[in-house]
């Protein structure tokens, strides 16, 4: 079984790690800056500082950004840069109980967690999260580091730009097209293009801030 690292000890860590003793990975512990205890059995290892010693010690390593993304920063994409430079390598993790459908293509570091549906034709760039619950339906594309939260629904060749976070139950209807560095909030529903970067929240959305 292949070694893993977890990039942060928080929520998004602890699901994930949730995840992948589901899977056939033998999770090592998680790096954060602070001690956030066992996480589900799984043991802090230490800070982001102690990286390079793992692949030292072990040669051949996985890493998964367990740092999760309520906002439009491209934390996650600065943090999977440095380990995929450090040598580690980023799976694509997906749940047993997510459906991923025919001809999709999932970026290194992607994961798709239960109940989630990545319809045929769908591709997601790196480090992108399709939450528990969402669904993104065919002939979608992601950019990097894109995050379709808990129960949204991204319907049929619907394009969203880098760093977007795409809310809690939000809806975004078929063929719209998202810039880049947007926030979607809860329960919003997007029917038109978003041109500019910004929130977004409502029904029909408009810009927050
Ligand atoms: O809504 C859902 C289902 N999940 C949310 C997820 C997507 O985002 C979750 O409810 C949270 O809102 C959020 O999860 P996250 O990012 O795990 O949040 P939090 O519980 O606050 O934990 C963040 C952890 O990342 C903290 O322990 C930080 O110390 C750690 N962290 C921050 N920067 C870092 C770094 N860890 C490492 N290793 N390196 C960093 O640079």
């Amino acid at each position: 079984m292949d070694r893993i690292v977890v990039i942060g000890g928080g929520g998004h860590a602890k699901v994930l790690i949730g995840l992948l003793k589901k899977l056939p990975w033998n999770v090592m512990g998680y790096v954060d800056p602070e001690e956030r205890g066992i996480i589900l059995g799984v043991p802090r290892l230490g800070g982001d500082d102690i990286l390079p010693e793992l692949l030292h010690t072990y040669g051949r390593c996985g890493a998964i950004i367990g740092v999760g993304k309520i906002d439009a920063s491209p934390l996650r994409t600065t943090l999977q840069q440095a380990v995929e430079a450090a040598g580690f390598e980023l799976p694509v993790a997906v749940s047993p109980h997510a459906v991923v459908n025919d001809e999709v293509a999932l970026g290194p570091g992607t994961v798709v967690l239960d109940g989630a549906v990545v319809n045929s034709g769908s591709e997601t760039g790196r480090g992108c999260i399709v939450n528990t619950n969402s669904t993104l339906e065919h002939d979608c594309r992601l950019g990097v580091n894109v995050h379709v939260a808990s129960g949204a629904t991204v319907c049929g060749g619907v394009t969203i730009g880098a760093n977007c976070l795409i809310g809690a139950g939000a809806t975004v209807v078929q063929n719209v097209r998202i810039c880049d560095n947007c926030v979607l909030g809860a329960g919003s529903v997007v029917m038109q293009d978003i041109e500019s970067p910004g929130t977004y929240v409502g029904v029909p959305v408009r810009r927050a801030k």
